[in-house]
């Protein structure tokens, strides 16, 4: 089944500079990668990207761990597109636990748990279709993706005020 996953480099991939390994990891998968860029998470988009885990007593300071309060503020956001790639990228991932997860995956091999108790864990990966939907759709807009993936439709503002390069 042809499926898409939102992958998220965290900020202690990037501040290990893990960019590179972690991509060609990915790869390994020959899924494309159909949008990608780099995003400030603030506290909004943190909260609803994990809203489920809002009663976890790690909450906060998962809130803060992708915020990258503790390491650089940002964070790689890109989407795989492809044959079953919800599950090939989950596997290459491993397990959310990084000191479980399998030492040639991805978790295994960099990530650590905090001495707060946060699974610092590098990368992050859709669970399933319906989870891969709302967070791509969390995290980014129709136009940030080179093909359609969902229904889209067109609206027209007026006043909207949008940052443009200068005409030099
Ligand atoms: P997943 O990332 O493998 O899908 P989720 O349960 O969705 O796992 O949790 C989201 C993130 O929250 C994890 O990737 C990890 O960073 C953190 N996390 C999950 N469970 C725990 C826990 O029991 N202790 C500390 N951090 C956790
Ligand atoms: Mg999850």
């Amino acid at each position: 089944m042809i499926q898409q996953t939102l992958v998220l480099i965290k900020p202690d991939g990037l501040k290990k500079s893990l960019t590179g390994n972690i991509l060609t990891r990915l790869s390994e998968t020959k899924l494309d990668i159909v949008a990608a860029k780099m995003v400030q998470v603030d506290r909004v988009l943190a909260e609803r990207h994990y809203v489920y885990l809002k009663d976890e007593p790690f909450y906060e300071e998962l809130l803060r761990y992708i915020q990258g309060i503790y390491h650089k503020k940002k964070v790689m956001a890109l989407i795989y597109h492809g044959e079953d790639a919800i599950k090939k990228v989950r596997d290459l991932a491993g397990a959310t636990n990084p000191e479980e997860a399998d030492s040639v995956s991805i978790r295994g091999a960099y990530g650590r748990i905090t001495t707060k108790g946060v699974y610092e864990n590098v990368i992050h990966a859709s669970g399933n279709i319906k989870e891969a939907e709302r967070e791509i759709k969390l995290w980014f807009q129709p136009d940030e993706i080179i093909i359609q993936l969902y229904p889209t439709k067109t609206v027209t503002l007026e006043k909207v005020k949008r940052i443009l390069w200068k005409v030099s």
